[in-house]
C-alpha cells in the first residue's frame, strides 16, 4: 500500500465558487504526476487540474456539479514510491512548475493566469509510505479542453490517436477535424485498408479480415475512382450527419396524365418528359415555403445558411458509380427546360464528361429510382446540405376517398433531413406540403 494524500484545489486565482464540469479518472484509475484529474469552469476559464503526484485514485469526493474553491478535497491518492517524496514534503504554497491548464479560457486575463509561475503545487496531507508497484503502463491522457473532448466523444474518437497542434500539446478542435478527415476522406481513396483503420478509431471491432477464397471462387475487381470518391463521401455524410427519413407519398394521378399528354410534344422536340421534372419544380415551390431545407450550417455549427438560389442536385446512377450534377437556379425554369437539361447532364454524367464545376453549389438534392422500382429508401445527404428527397417507382393503389375506395396513382417520396438543423414535425409539414403541390401541380403558381 502507498501512501493515501488528499487532492486538494490548488490556488486557482480569484474564482470561488467554481463549478467542476468533469472528472477525468475514477477509483483504481492509475493518474501520472500532472495527469489531468478533474476540470474546473468558471464563467472566465475552464481549468484541468493535475495530480501532484503519480499513484493511483483512491477515492473520489467531488462530482460533476460540486462548487469547490482553493482548499477543497478532490480525490484521494494512493501515490507511487518515486512521485511521493517531492509532493509530500513540499509545503503548501511552493511554487510548482505546473500550474492548472486554462483550457477554454474565455479571456486573456484567465490565460493569464494559467501560466503564472506562483500557483502552489497541490499538497498531499500524509507522509509517504510504501508503495507496491502497479505493472500495468499508466494511462496516456491527452490534454484537451472540454470541448474538444466532448466533440471528439461525440465523434467517437479516441484523444489518445490525435496529434495535438494546439499550445502546450493541446489537442484543438481543428486537430480532431483533421483526425477524422484523415480516416473518412483520403484513406479510404488511397487504401483499401482505411475501413478497418476508421473503425478501430472509431472504437470499434477489427473489420473482419476473411479469405473469401476458402469458402468458393471468387473475383477480385478493382473499385472505380468514382465509387471510391463517393463512398468515401457518403461514409462521412452517413457517420457526421444524424439522419432521419420521413416517408409520404404524394397521389400523381392528374399529373401524369398531364404529363403523358405533354410527353408528345417534348419527344418532337427531342427530349424525355419524366416524372423528375416535375418533382425538381416541385420541390423548389417546397423549399420556398420552408427555407431550412435550401440551406447548410456554417463552419462552426452555430449558424444556419439559409441559401437566396436554387440549385438541385440529381443523383445520377453511371456505370462507374453515383454522381450528382447539379441544375442551376431551377426556379428560374420551366418544366420543359428542366426535363430538356435533365436529358443532357444524365448523358453527360454517362459519357463521363462532366466537369467538377456541374457538380458544385447544390441546394438540395433528389435521387429518383423510380425508373427501377422499389416502395422507399433511405437517401444519405449530399453534405454540406441538410436534406434529400428520395423517389420510388409510382403505382396504382386503393385510396380510401370520399366514402369508398378509388384507384389512384401514387408516388412514395422518402425525405431524410439532418436533425441537427430540421425537427420531424417541420420535416412531416415540407412532405405533406411537396405532396399537395404534386398532386395539384397548380400550386407551383401560387
Ligand atoms: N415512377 C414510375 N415510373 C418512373 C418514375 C417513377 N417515380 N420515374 C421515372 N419513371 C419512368 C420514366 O417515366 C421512364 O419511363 P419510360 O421508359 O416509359 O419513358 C423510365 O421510368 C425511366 O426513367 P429514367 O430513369 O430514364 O428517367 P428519370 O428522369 O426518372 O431519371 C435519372 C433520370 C438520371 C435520375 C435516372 O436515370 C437515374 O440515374 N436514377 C438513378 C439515381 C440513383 O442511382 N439514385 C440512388 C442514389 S443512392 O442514394
Amino acid at each position: 500500500m502507498g501512501a493515501i494524500s488528499e487532492v486538494l484545489v490548488p490556488d486557482i486565482g480569484d474564482f470561488k465558487g467554481v463549478d467542476v464540469i468533469e472528472i477525468l479518472v475514477k477509483p483504481g484509475d492509475r493518474v501520472e504526476k500532472e495527469g489531468s484529474l478533474v476540470t474546473l469552469e468558471s464563467d472566465k476559464a475552464t481549468m484541468e487540474i493535475p495530480s501532484p503526484a503519480a499513484g493511483i485514485v483512491r477515492e473520489l469526493r467531488v462530482k460533476v456539479g460540486d462548487k469547490v474553491a482553493e482548499g477543497s478535497l478532490i480525490l484521494l491518492l494512493e501515490e507511487a514510491a518515486e512521485g511521493a517524496a517531492p509532493a509530500a514534503s513540499a509545503p503548501r504554497g511552493t511554487p510548482a512548475s505546473s500550474p492548472p491548464a486554462a483550457t477554454t479560457a474565455g479571456s486573456d486575463k484567465a490565460d493569464a493566469a494559467s501560466q503564472r509561475a506562483d500557483v502552489p503545487l497541490l499538497v498531499p496531507r500524509t507522509g509517504p509510505v510504501p508503495y507496491e508497484p502497479v505493472a500495468a503502463p499508466a494511462a496516456f491522457k491527452p490534454y484537451a479542453s472540454p470541448s474538444v473532448r466532448k466533440f471528439a466523444r461525440e465523434l467517437g474518437v479516441d484523444l489518445a490517436r490525435v496529434k495535438a497542434t494546439g499550445p502546450k500539446d493541446r489537442i484543438t478542435t481543428e486537430d480532431v477535424q483533421g483526425f477524422v478527415k484523415g480516416i473518412m476522406g483520403a484513406a479510404p481513396v488511397a487504401a483499401p485498408a482505411a475501413a478497418p483503420a476508421g473503425g478501430a478509431a472509431l472504437g470499434l471491432l477489427e473489420w473482419p479480415q476473411v479469405d473469401f477464397a476458402k469458402f468458393g471462387p471468387i473475383e477480385t475487381k478493382p473499385r472505380s475512382r468514382i465509387k471510391k470518391l463517393s463512398g468515401a463521401n457518403l461514409h462521412r455524410n452517413w457517420v457526421m450527419i444524424p439522419h432521419v427519413t420521413q416517408f409520404d407519398e404524394a397521389d400523381i394521378t392528374e399529373l401524369e396524365a398531364f404529363r403523358k399528354t405533354s410527353s408528345a410534344d417534348t419527344e418532337r422536340q427531342g427530349f424525355k418528359l419524366t416524372m423528375l421534372a416535375f418533382l425538381i419544380k416541385a420541390c423548389v415551390t417546397a423549399l420556398r415555403q420552408y427555407p431550412e431545407f435550401n440551406a447548410s450550417l456554417d463552419k462552426t455549427g452555430e449558424n444556419l445558411i439559409i441559401k437566396g438560389y436554387y440549385h438541385i442536385g440529381v443523383a445520377v446512377d453511371t456505370p462507374d458509380g453515383l454522381v450528382v450534377p447539379v441544375i442551376r437556379d431551377a426556379d428560374r425554369k420551366g418544366v420543359f427546360d428542366l426535363a430538356r437539361e435533365l436529358g443532357e447532364i444524365s448523358k453527360l454524367a454517362r459519357d463521363k464528361k462532366l466537369k467538377p464545376g456541374d457538380m458544385q453549389g447544390g441546394t438540395f438534392s433528389i435521387s429518383s429510382l423510380g425508373g427501377i422500382g422499389g416502395t422507399a429508401f433511405s437517401p444519405i445527404i449530399n453534405a454540406p446540405e441538410v436534406a434529400i428527397l428520395g423517389v420510388s417507382r409510382s403505382a396504382m393503389r386503393p385510396v380510401y376517398k370520399d366514402g369508398q375506395f378509388v384507384a389512384r396513382l401514387m408516388l412514395p417520396l422518402s425525405l431524410s433531413y439532418d436533425h441537427r438543423v430540421i425537427d420531424g414535425a417541420l420535416a412531416a409539414r415540407f412532405t405533406t406540403y411537396l405532396a399537395s403541390v404534386l398532386s395539384d401541380i397548380r400550386r407551383i403558381l401560387l
